[in-house]
């Protein structure tokens, strides 16, 4: 039986258009979700976009929207977005939805019951920006003697009445959670950043406001809305069809990844499991916080002046490009830099002068030669077993080994080895010169070709899917063999048929802005 999958990213606030790291995070979601298919795991995937809060709600007070009107439009770009880069979402969810309104309620209701829920008074300071409340030994200073978040973000002094949650009931539950299941927090130094936090101790949580009202309603009290983060974090649910017993959540509840940035890890690792705790509901197997991607080493803002379109980055290098890119360049958990440069340059070494062109010399030359189709009856040489060896060892361990823990970029390094390694064996082999002294033994080097250029693009195929069915349409693979359990079956491969093929990765030109 297959073993059900369920991995989230975070849901992106609709106040502006999506950047870079929106479409970064998304695009290793989805790759993820795609790897764990191809090894016939049931998947299900989901995104979307996180629409209440103030920060939404002074947006659209700033366009002379309502909420909703900006909530509609902005979250269209996402999905969009998603859409142009190949992402296989199973569900878009967005948080105006009515039934996610429900969920909310009903684990409002949960913790509720559980005693964790009081009516008090906030008094402290609030980040719009990040939507958090932070503790005055927190801050830092700013120009002006101002005050600002430790992420750098304007806190104002905030006054009313509140729900709490009881969060510093949960500290010895928390540590016995990081502590038992030590994979819960990935990677490993913010799962520390973390544990050090939780151990300075907690303060109950302000979990209701009543100075605007575009947000969840809390149950019994129209005149406050939950805090943005306990509806949103509740998203997670409302997808399986939480509160309701569904087959959904009886089959993927515990979530087995959440992906999220790093800035968010806080409210991923305490306050989501705590309410979790609280409404008598298993917590996630996972929460893995990836680094941020900087354009040339710095954040992308308005006021720099370097804010990237994700559209104009596909237009410019293809959506499998960019999506290789992104998980080969640098190791999933840290920060990473990109440029155009980079792009150029990373995509023409590997995917259009190794793994292209190997392709291409190989396809073309049997389309040329052979008319397109052969079979292979000489006998099998070391030299053809051992490529055969590196390919499946690369395919079937390495890369899958490495992407279970998320580092792409490993799982990469392994495959374009193997890339190497085929490229070598063809100037070696040299199967244009064996077509005059020993057609048969030529046909065994291209059969060997064919079998190490199927598997390494059904490996590779969940990180540049377009490039990879036209690949495997020109090698005529049904669909059904399209996956995991077929690498490396049958290594003479029968009858070899070929389509002529279409260069999958053309070389990039170096953009002329970016030469000087
Ligand atoms: O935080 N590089 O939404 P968001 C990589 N709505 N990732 C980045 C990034 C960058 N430069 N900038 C942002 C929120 N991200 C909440 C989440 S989940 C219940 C609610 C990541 O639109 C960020 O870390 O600000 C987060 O995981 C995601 O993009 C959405 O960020």
């Amino acid at each position: 039986m297959s073993e059900p999958f369920y991995i989230t990213t975070a849901i992106h606030y609709p106040n502006g258009k999506p950047h870079i790291g929106h479409a970064y995070e998304t695009i290793a979601a989805d790759v993820m979700a795609r790897f764990q298919r191809l090894q016939g795991r049931e998947v299900r995937f989901q995104t979307g976009t996180d629409e209440h809060g103030l920060k939404m709600a002074q947006k659209a007070r700033d366009l002379d929207l309502t909420p909703r009107a900006l909530a509609d439009e902005m979250s269209s770009h996402f999905k969009n977005l998603f859409d142009k880069l190949n992402i296989s979402y199973d569900r878009y969810i967005r948080t105006t939805e009515d039934v996610h309104h429900r969920a909310s309620q009903a684990i409002w209701q949960a913790m509720e019951a559980n005693g964790d829920l009081y009516l008090d008074r906030y008094e402290g300071w609030y980040s719009i920006r990040d939507e958090a409340y932070y503790d005055q030994s927190e801050l830092v200073d700013g120009e002006g003697g101002s005050k600002l978040s430790p992420q750098g973000t304007p806190v104002e002094w905030t006054v009313e009445e509140s729900w709490f949650f009881r969060l510093s009931k949960y500290q010895d539950k928390l540590l016995a959670l990081y502590n038992d299941n030590p994979d819960f927090i990935r990677p490993e130094s913010r799962r520390n950043e973390v544990m050090r936090f939780v151990e300075g101790g907690l303060r109950d949580l302000s979990v209701s406001r009543t100075s605007f009202d575009w947000g969840v309603k809390v149950p019994g009290q129209n005149d406050h809305v939950m805090y943005v983060w306990v509806d949103a974090l509740t998203n997670y649910l409302t997808g399986l069809g939480y509160p309701d017993k569904t087959d959904d959540m009886a089959k993927f509840w515990p979530a087995d990844i959440h992906l999220i940035g790093k800035d968010i890890i806080r409210f991923h690792t305490v306050y989501w499991p705590a309410f979790l705790m609280s409404a008598d509901i298993p917590v996630p197997k996972q929460v893995f916080g990836h680094g941020f991607l900087l354009n040339r080493g710095q954040k992308e803002s308005k006021s720099l002046g370097n804010v990237t379109d994700p559209h104009d980055l596909v237009d410019q290098f293809g959506v499998d490009v960019l999506r290789y890119f992104l998980l080969r360049e640098f190791a999933f958990g840290q920060d990473g830099s990109y440029s155009a440069e980079a792009i150029v340059t990373r995509s023409n070494a590997e995917l259009a002068n190794s793994y292209g062109n190997l392709v291409q010399r190989v396809l073309s030359f049997i389309a040329k030669n052979c008319d397109g189709s052969f079979t292979a009856s000489a006998p099998v040489l070391e030299a053809d077993q051992l490529l055969r060896d590196q390919v499946n060892k690369a395919c079937r361990e390495e890369l899958p080994a490495a992407f279970e823990k998320l580092s792409f970029s490993l799982g990469l390094e392994a495959w374009m080895q193997a890339v190497f390694a085929c490229n070598a064996y063809v100037d070696e082999q040299a199967p244009w010169a064996l077509r005059k002294t020993d057609p048969e033994r030529m046909k065994r080097v291209l059969a060997t070709l064919c079998g190490c250029i199927r598997d390494l693009t059904i490996a590779v195929s969940p990180v540049v899917p377009e490039a990879s069915d036209k690949i495997l349409d020109a090698l005529c693979v049904a669909g059904d063999d399209r996956n995991y359990a077929a690498l490396n079956t049958d290594p003479a491969l029968g009858e070899i048929r070929v389509d002529s093929p279409t260069p999958a990765f053309p070389r990039l030109e170096m953009p002329k802005t970016e030469q000087a």
